[in-house]
């Protein structure tokens, strides 16, 4: 079987996992897509007239920025390049922004040239029937060849524009706006230098506060106060955080290998993609935080694991198969 790109894992068996919003607004009446912007026929298109374009089915494997790979999804729908040339994308056209019809008109964008060379779709059906309302029916976009943030769920609109746009996730969470997995392009670099950073922490309290892709890497930093954190993409490799307290903070994608987390608490905080290869997790409280896609490391560096460290119930759910065999070897469920 050909690879997953790095540090990617795929998800349980049978499980896609829902990521981002859950659901959309104003879904009763009749669905449309608007195509606006820098095209020479804008056009409200019903999904009939949608799928009387141009049909396509593809099969692609979805990459989750969050760690978690899904392979061979089969999706049916428009290509976005017959969209496009039913209604005349203009020359000075460069980027294009996708909008859900949801509550925060969430929104992604790619160049166009690369939207259309990856051949994206607007899909309309997976393995053969309707896609789920969670997973974005009744049509979202797939952008094969990147990270799953580019695939919106919900599309009311497609616009075409000169400049570029950052979408959602790429402007609020620092996701990296070219999100090429094979080149592990997740986030964007920290404005922080690790000099900024170290001072930040030497106070010991950085609780409440945003700082996207620490650079913490060797420091001791035990008891650090970091409740309701914004820490996305943080770096804490090898660092001294025993007794830390991390209750509410967000941590997705953040490294804490080989890192002494002795009787810290995680509790209610979101751990999707986080890699604890090698951490002493003994004495921790993980109760009701997210571990989608997250990692306690292989046979060769497994994180210290035992009856003392608490996850919540059916939390284990979440993780790939062969991490639930790792961390269930490693505790003790009652
Ligand atoms: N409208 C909308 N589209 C979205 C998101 C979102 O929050 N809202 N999240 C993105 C992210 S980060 C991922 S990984 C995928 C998740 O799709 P799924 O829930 O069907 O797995 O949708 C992407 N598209
Ligand atoms: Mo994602």
């Amino acid at each position: 079987m050909s690879p997953l790109p790095p540090h990617q894992q795929l998800a349980a068996i049978g499980k896609w996992p829902v990521v981002g919003e859950r659901s959309s607004v104003d879904a009763d009446g009749q669905w449309t897509v608007d195509v606006a912007g820098l095209v020479g026929r804008p056009r409200t298109f019903t999904l009939p007239q949608l799928a009387a374009l141009s049909w396509h089915d593809l099969v692609t494997d979805i990459h989750c920025v969050t760690r978690w790979s899904k392979r061979a999804m089969r999706f049916g729908g428009v290509p976005l390049a017959a969209v496009l040339d039913h209604c005349g994308a203009l020359p000075e056209a460069r980027f294009v922004s996708f909008v859900a019809r949801t509550e925060r008109r969430h929104s992604t964008s790619l160049p166009l040239a690369q939207a259309r060379s990856l051949g994206t779709l607007l899909a309309m059906q997976y393995e053969g029937g309707p896609i789920a309302a969670e997973h974005g029916g009744p049509v979202r976009t797939i952008a094969p060849g990147r990270y799953f943030y580019k695939s919106l769920k919900w599309l009311a609109r497609i616009e075409l524009l000169s400049d570029e746009r950052l979408g959602y996730w790429e402007a609020e969470a620092g996701y990296h706006n070219v999100a090429d997995p094979w080149r592990e392009e997740r986030f964007i670099a920290s404005s922080l230098t690790r000099q900024d950073a170290a001072r930040l922490l030497s106070t010991r309290d950085v609780s409440g506060r945003e700082m996207l892709g620490l650079a913490a890497a060797g420091l001791a930093l035990p008891g650090l106060a970091a409740r309701q954190a914004i820490l996305r993409n943080a770096d804490f490799s090898g660092c001294d955080l025993a007794g830390a307290d991390f209750t509410g903070a967000n941590l997705s994608g953040s490294h804490f290998v080989d890192a002494q987390l002795r009787g810290a608490t995680f509790a209610n905080s979101q751990l999707e993609g986080v890699d604890f290869a090698g951490a002493d997790l003994t004495g921790c409280n993980l109760v009701g935080a997210s571990l989608l896609g997250a990692s306690f490391g292989d046979e060769n560096r497994p994180a210290r694991l035992d009856r003392t460290t608490r996850f919540g119930p059916g939390a284990l759910d979440d993780l790939a198969s062969t991490q639930q065999a790792l961390v269930r070897a490693r505790i003790v469920l009652d």
